[in-house]
């Protein structure tokens, strides 16, 4: 019997208690032997091996496709296999969840998934659809490339959410997919913590770039020499090739067909921020205005040449402000601080519009080609990978969004876990025992309520006339919050040393307590970036940039409509997140990271105790076996086991298949009277061991069906 693949126990409901200790010795003696995969139901746990596995290549993938979960050693591939199977055979939509904290493994799940969706499909060899997989796998190292740093937490963090849906026609061949990105973490574009690195595409073009690439963009090959990448103190990571990355996102573009104009824009943008970020300002006499510094003038030329920008325009919209009064425009001189802001708002803003921009073009090579069934009905499965819950040195909105995030999907975990259960008990007639768990809807409500909720109370700030500062933003949460649970500050609390400034306030989250410093959160929520620039990126010379720049046509004296904030726009992506999500047939993939230093033997108790706790996944065992180990549809059962009957077997005779099923469970006297218990539509198996004996019994029979078989034949013939 697969699950069995004698080292623990392949499902954690087999497990004899389920205590804390029970569910980790489980998982430790399987990490050892590198069994990294484990079954609760049909949720699948993984340990981030944190070195190579044997485990995925084409042997692997044949031993998957087109079986039943339990008949193989738990793996990824049979998670998605039962994806894909579901959105085949009942042509329903289907999605894959991947959860866990930040480097526990997450994104390599979710392209282990879609490289065997890959390897599956497409039998026939058509060669769209082989094109159609090739460019859904060559996104991956693209918006890697672009959307992926190291941080400390993670040499290859996704530093942006993602969720693709993966398109299929009837054959079950992919014909096409859309990306949906959430909140890339733009700021690390120009400010980066101790120990960790800007976006890796900057390393990638000055370390991986010939030397006619750096040339054209005026680039030297030390990342030292620029501010915007070297902050961290690291440039080069072992675990990271960036020469290569660097050939292998230009080829993966190329693959996608993008053009070799847009290819070297990409680059050029790229360049021109490297070069943005070197520009210094110096404050005039009076100190009431400023100018750029005579040492950036290369560095601001060679900025608005890659911008296709005049470099006077891009040279006045960093050192004034155009500001909008009676219909007229009024030009204020900005300080040299504000200088410097504007020009890292606009680093981050151009980023932002370049990574949007990529994430786009992905999208129209991967949309599908209308083909001549018309407007058939297409089944996807949605995979979905997002940045994971993380606890940095400096917490600021970026990780309060990100954590935010984690608190969505944990919720939608418990929901649709527990209540599919529920659901499913009640509908098929079955008597249900609650399970307690902790229900993290009130700290989603901390942050999201209307009215009551963080991001509502930083936007009623941010609304607010009058110097609004980070301090009154951190008054104004003190006095809503206090007394919630979940939310503390140290004026709140001033016993409380763990919140080491005054300025910080805390969330306890379902993963862990987490301090957020107050500083610039007002203004990352506004995230405003000035009309001038807008408009002067708008008229880029190079069209391509221009595109990315629709907003810079307005007139000043006419924008008059507030734009939303990020906390709300972010807030109402995760809203419409989760409705895709729960509009689809779930399946889980919850990761689990061994240790905090990347060791491939290390298993640290604790952190992983803390993990277990978290995700709820003794909760979510205790509910899977207060239940039943195992459930089938009554054909399904019938079909797999009828030769385990007389009265089955090669057919059953008359009645239902629910009769079948009965005198399939009672002629094999299996366990007690109540080893299985008959629902409406399924059979519901309550012990492992039941199955095990009715898997046994199977493979007893098989080779003397396959005798009778042969017989049956040589007689027919
Ligand atoms: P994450 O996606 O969960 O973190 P990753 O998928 O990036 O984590 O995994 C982190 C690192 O762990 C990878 O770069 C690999 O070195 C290693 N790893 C993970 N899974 C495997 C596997 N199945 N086999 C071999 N190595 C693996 V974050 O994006 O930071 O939340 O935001
Ligand atoms: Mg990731």
């Amino acid at each position: 019997m697969a699950l069995h693949d004698n080292v623990g126990v392949g499902d954690f409901v087999l497990l004899d208690r389920i205590t804390m200790d029970d569910f980790i010795g489980n998982l430790h003696t399987r990490f050892k032997s590198g069994k990294i995969y484990t079954y609760i139901g049909e949720v699948c746990v993984s340990v981030n091996p944190y070195k190579t596995l044997n485990i995925y290549d084409k042997d692997y993938v044949n031993q998957y496709k087109g079986r039943e979960q339990f008949e193989r050693a738990p793996h990824l591939f049979a998670i998605a296999e039962n994806a894909y199977q579901t959105m085949r055979r009942a042509g329903k939509d289907t999605c894959i969840m991947i959860s866990g904290e930040s480097g526990s493994g997450k994104t390599e799940a979710s392209k282990i998934i879609m490289r065997y969706i890959a390897a599956i499909t497409n039998v026939s060899g058509h060669q769209e659809v082989e094109r159609v997989k090739n460019v859904l796998l060559q996104s991956n190292c693209i918006l890697e490339g672009f959307g992926n740093a190291r941080t400390s937490r993670n040499d290859n963090s996704s530093r942006f959410g993602k969720y693709m849906d993966i398109q299929f026609d009837w054959k079950g061949d992919p014909i096409g997919g859309i990306i949906e990105n959430y909140l890339l973490e733009k700021s690390r574009v120009v400010r980066q913590q101790e120990k960790e690195r800007n976006f890796h595409c900057f390393y990638q073009l000055i370390l991986g770039g010939s030397d006619d690439d750096l040339r054209r963009r005026d680039l030297n090959r030390g990342p030292e020499s620029y501010n915007y990448v070297s902050q961290g103190g690291i440039t080069r990571v072992d675990t990271i090739n960036d020469r290569q990355d660097f050939r292998n996102v230009n080829s993966a573009l190329k693959s996608l067909g993008v053009h070799d104009e847009e290819v070297r824009t990409m680059w050029d943008v790229v360049g021109a921020i490297l070069h943005l970020g070197n520009i210094s300002f110096k404050n005039s006499e009076s100190g009431e205005s400023t100018s750029v510094a005579d040492i950036s003038k290369g560095a601001i030329e060679t900025c608005s040449r890659l911008l296709g920008v005049k470099s006077s325009e891009l040279r006045r919209s960093l050192c004034e402000r155009a500001i909008a009064a009676g219909g007229q425009v009024v030009r204020k001189q900005l300080t040299s601080e504000a200088g410097i802001y504007a020009r890292d708002a606009l680093g981050k803003a151009v980023y932002e519009r370049l990574f949007i921009w990529i994430v786009n073009r992905i999208n129209e090579a991967i949309r599908p080609v209308k083909n001549s069934y018309g407007t058939e009905k297409r089944s996807v499965i949605g995979v979905l990978d997002i940045y994971g819950f993380e606890i940095l040195d400096t917490n600021s909105f970026e990780q309060f969004c990100i954590n935010y995030c984690n608190e969505k999907l944990q919720q939608l975990f418990i929901e649709l876990v527990l209540k599919q259960e529920q659901e499913e008990y009640r509908r098929e007639g079955i008597k249900w025992t609650h399970i307690d768990y902790f229900n993290n809807q009130i700290i989603c409500d901390l942050v999201e309520l209307p009215h009551k909720g963080i991001i509502s109370i930083m936007d009623e700030a941010c609304l607010s006339v009058g110097h609004i500062t980070d301090q009154v933003l951190l008054d104004a949460m003190d006095q809503k919050l206090k007394g919630h649970g979940h939310y503390t500050s140290r004026r709140l609390s001033p016993s409380d040393k763990s919140l080491i400034h005054a300025q910080d306030f805390r969330i306890k989250h379902y993963a862990g307590d987490v301090t957020y410093k107050i500083e610039g959160m007002l203004d990352k929520n506004k995230d405003t970036l000035f009309q001038d620039l807008k408009r002067v990126l708008y008229q880029s010379s190079n069209s391509i940039i221009s595109s990315m720049w629709p907003d810079g046509a307005q007139d000043i004296t006419k924008t008059t409509k507030r734009p939303q904030t990020a906390g709300t726009i972010f807030k109402n992506s995760m809203i419409a997140l989760v409705k895709t999500l729960i509009s689809k047939e779930p399946y889980y993939v919850r990761c689990i990271k061994p240790n905090e230093v990347k060791s491939p033997i290390l298993f640290d108790t604790e952190r992983v105790e803390h993990q277990v706790a978290y995700l709820g996944l003794l909760e979510n065992v205790r509910v899977r076996r207060a239940g039943f180990a195992h459930r089938t549809p009554y054909e399904r059962f019938v079909k797999r086991y009828k030769m385990l009957s007389r009265r089955t077997w090669p057919n059953p005779r008359g009645g239902s298949m629910k009769d079948a099923t009965n005198a399939i469970i009672s002629d094999l006297r299996l366990g007690k009277d109540d080893a299985a218990v008959y629902g409406n539509t399924k059979v519901f198996i309550r012990s492992p061991q039941t199955l095990f004996q009715l898997e046994k019994a199977r493979t007893n029979m098989i080779p003397g069906i396959v005798t009778f078989l042969q017989k049956m034949w040589r007689g027919y013939m």
